[in-house]
């Protein structure tokens, strides 16, 4: 639902859920009386900062499609909900990224903006992420860059980004206050921590002039807490090798770089049977692991990443709780069947707090 009312049944499912999991707190007869009141009041109610911290973490936990929710209960919030201008979401967003990267030892952050409220939405934030690179269409019908973010790219020059050339040129933020016109907001250089990619046995693979940037930090999901809508709530963790490794250097309509790594290599790219792709992606993956744990950079593989999923299932199912998981995204895109989190299947629920695509 995009409401921008807070649906009262929600708000009590929550309020409860919060007390439920912290039994010390007492008092949950007077809160239930006085969100009720105020949802009458004003069609919505204010999160104190104990329910939004426990709001925004059990959104993590039940996250479907993330592989690592084991550590959801580290999660740290940065209540910026009074924030609502384009400027101000700009700022917080940079802070963000300073934050949550430190030196390369990266924190799991969230940052809440401003809420939807029934008299003004909240702002959003048009990137898919605060770090993406540019693709810029080529008169030959290619890309350049990051053919994924084509439409971003030219939204960012329609609103006067003057654009570069490179294939990893980081794109300006485009923010969307809640009344009023967008921003541009470029990311300055220093809050964007970018490794380059460089292979432990093969000295060209630098020459392939790879990177990727450093934090995940998904921006355009609208965190929902107890019928709250916050559409600007962007947070990160830290990259599991195979999202950049597997999918966005290695997908055809990504940087597709199969084909140039195995030429390299030497390989057989004559038949498929000479397994020159899966050879490939191999090779791409241990640089990308290697490169970022030589930066210092916090990055897990997929084998220990998913270990750690069964782990945070079983102490799940210890607190008495379902854990709800979507295989198809759960299971690495790499060597599935070589992690235990391929074999077997998930309970499939969709429980709030959650992150929702609401674009
Ligand atoms: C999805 C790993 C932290 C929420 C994913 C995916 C991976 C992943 C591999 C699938 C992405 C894809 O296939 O494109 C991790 C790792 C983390 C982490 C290694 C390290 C701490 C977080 C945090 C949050 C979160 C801190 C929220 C507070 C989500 C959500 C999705 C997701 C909502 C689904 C995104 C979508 O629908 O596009 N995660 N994650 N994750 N993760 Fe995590
Ligand atoms: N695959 C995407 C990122 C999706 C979320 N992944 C995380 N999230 N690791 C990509 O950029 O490759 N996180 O919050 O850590």
């Amino acid at each position: 639902m995009i409401e921008r009312t807070a649906d009262p049944r929600e708000a009590e499912r929550f309020i409860r859920l919060f007390h439920a999991e912290n039994p010390s707190l007492g008092g949950l007869y007077a809160r239930l009386r006085d969100v009720a009141r105020e949802i009458a009041r004003f069609g919505t109610y204010t999160h104190t900062f104990e329910e939004l911290e426990f709001g925004a973490r059990v959104a993590w936990r039940n996250s479907n499609r993330c592989i690592g929710r084991l550590y959801w209960r580290s999660l740290k919030v940065r209540d910026r909900r009074q924030v609502r201008t384009a400027e101000g979401v700009a700022l917080e967003c940079v802070a963000h990224l300073r934050e949550a990267t430190g030196n390369g030892k990266i924190r799991p952050t969230v940052t809440v903006l401003h809420p939807d409220t029934p008299a003004l939405p909240g702002p959003r934030i048009l990137n898919d992420q605060l770090i993406r690179y540019a693709g810029y269409r080529t008169r030959g019908g290619g890309v350049v860059g990051d053919p994924r973010n084509v439409e971003l790219t030219e939204a960012a020059r329609a609103l006067g980004w003057p654009g570069g050339s490179g294939r990893f040129d980081v794109l300006p933020l485009i923010i969307q206050p809640g009344r009023g016109d967008r921003l541009l907001c470029n990311v300055p250089g220093d809050a964007v921590l970018e490794v380059p990619l460089v292979h432990p046995e093969y000295a060209w693979f630098a020459e392939l002039g790879l990177r990727w940037h450093a934090v995940p930090a998904i921006s355009d999901m609208c965190l929902e807490i107890g019928g709250v809508c916050y559409p600007c709530a962007p947070f990160n963790g830290w990259y599991m090798g195979t999202e950049i490794g597997a999918r966005n250097l290695a997908d055809t309509d990504r940087y597709d770089q199969l084909a140039v790594v195995a030429e390299r290599l030497g390989l057989d790219t004559s038949t498929e049977r000479s397994l020159w792709r899966d050879h490939a992606l191999v090779e791409l993956n241990v640089a990308v692991l290697h490169s970022f744990e030589r930066a210092g950079v916090t990055i897990s593989d997929h084998h220990t990443e998913s270990r750690r999923f069964l782990t945070h299932l079983s102490r799940e199912e210890k607190a008495g709780r379902v854990c709800p998981a979507d295989w198809s995204w759960i299971v690495p895109p790499l060597s599935g069947s070589a992690t235990p989190v391929f074999h077997r299947y998930y309970d499939t629920r969709v429980l709030t707090p959650s992150f929702v695509h609401h674009r």
